[in-house]
């Protein structure tokens, strides 16, 4: 059974029912506000790039400059970016379940800039700097030349979780405790296939989630989740909140 507005019933009931609302996102709530996700091939000079190649310790040590400047462009690219219907739709479930949990892969802010609070940044936060000796954080700096730390001289260095490195283990305590505590877990807009964040839905459902993937194009796990809804998340969650609010 769906609801008039594509949604399955079971869902809507099991969201209002919930006492806890998990929802995990990735690049593709950022799709809509015009952010390229992770793994959909970069334009222009970057196009020669694999992401997954210049998101590690190891690229930035090898040139400092051109991971540099790849995160600069990155920036440049969201902060011209709106948060979407999606993104809004999350910030508005907040106020229509007893608790929600909002956990992001995503660097971008837009989930801040839609106006959800407590937001759990599992890959950290495009707009922030670290020192890469240090490990001090500074505010993001836009020069074009990788900047220095004022306190040791090292790189700093985009303030982002890369590949090979830890989560942070605040985010992943909570993350993971959400996970374990929800009674809905709502995986949007990822593909996946990035780790421990993929993790997080099955860890929700060892511990009696109902899990539901909610992407255009059904992942491979998407057989794996209790409800796999394909449509767009800026399409889908403002129906799924409107269908809250009734
Ligand atoms: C860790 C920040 C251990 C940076 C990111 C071998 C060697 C080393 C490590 C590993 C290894 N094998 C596995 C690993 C673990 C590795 C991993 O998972 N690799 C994968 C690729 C196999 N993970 C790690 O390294 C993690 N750390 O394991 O540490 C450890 C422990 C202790 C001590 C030391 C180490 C760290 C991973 C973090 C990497 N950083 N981002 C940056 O942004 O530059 S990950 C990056 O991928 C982004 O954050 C992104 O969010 C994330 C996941 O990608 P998605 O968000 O899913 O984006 P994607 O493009 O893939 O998909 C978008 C989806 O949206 C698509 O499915 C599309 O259909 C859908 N979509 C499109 N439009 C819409 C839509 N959906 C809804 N609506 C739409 N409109």
């Amino acid at each position: 059974m769906t609801t008039d507005r594509g949604i399955p019933d079971a869902l809507v009931s099991a969201l209002r029912d919930a006492r806890h609302v998990c929802v995990l996102t990735g690049a593709g709530v950022s799709a809509e506000s015009g952010v390229p996700t992770f793994r959909e091939a970069q334009d222009g000079l970057w196009s020669r790039y694999d992401p997954q190649d210049l998101a590690t310790p190891e690229a930035f040590l090898a040139d400092p400059a051109l991971v540099w400047r790849w995160y600069r462009w990155r920036r440049e690219l969201v902060a011209d970016a709106q948060p979407n219907p999606g993104h809004h739709a999350i910030a508005r479930s907040g106020e229509l379940v007893p608790r929600l949990s909002l956990v992001t892969q995503n660097v971008d802010n837009l989930h801040q800039r839609a106006g959800s609070k407590d937001v759990v940044e599992f890959h950290g936060n495009l707009f922030d700097d670290r020192c890469y000796a240090d490990g001090s954080r500074h505010v993001g700096d836009d020069s074009l030349d990788v900047p220095t730390c004022p306190d040791c001289g090292g790189h700093l260095r985009p303030g982002v979780v890369w590949f090979g490195e830890a989560i942070p283990e605040e985010a992943l305590n909570e993350s993971c405790a959400a996970a374990v505590d929800c009674d809905v877990f709502l995986s949007v807009g990822t593909s996946s296939v990035v780790y421990p964040a993929a993790g997080l839905a099955n860890l929700a459902k060892d511990n009696g989630a109902l899990v539901v993937e909610i992407n255009p194009s059904p992942t491979m796990s998407a057989s794996y989740f209790d409800i796999a809804i394909a449509e767009k998340s800026g399409v889908i969650l403002p129906e799924l909140v409107e269908s809250l609010s009734l």
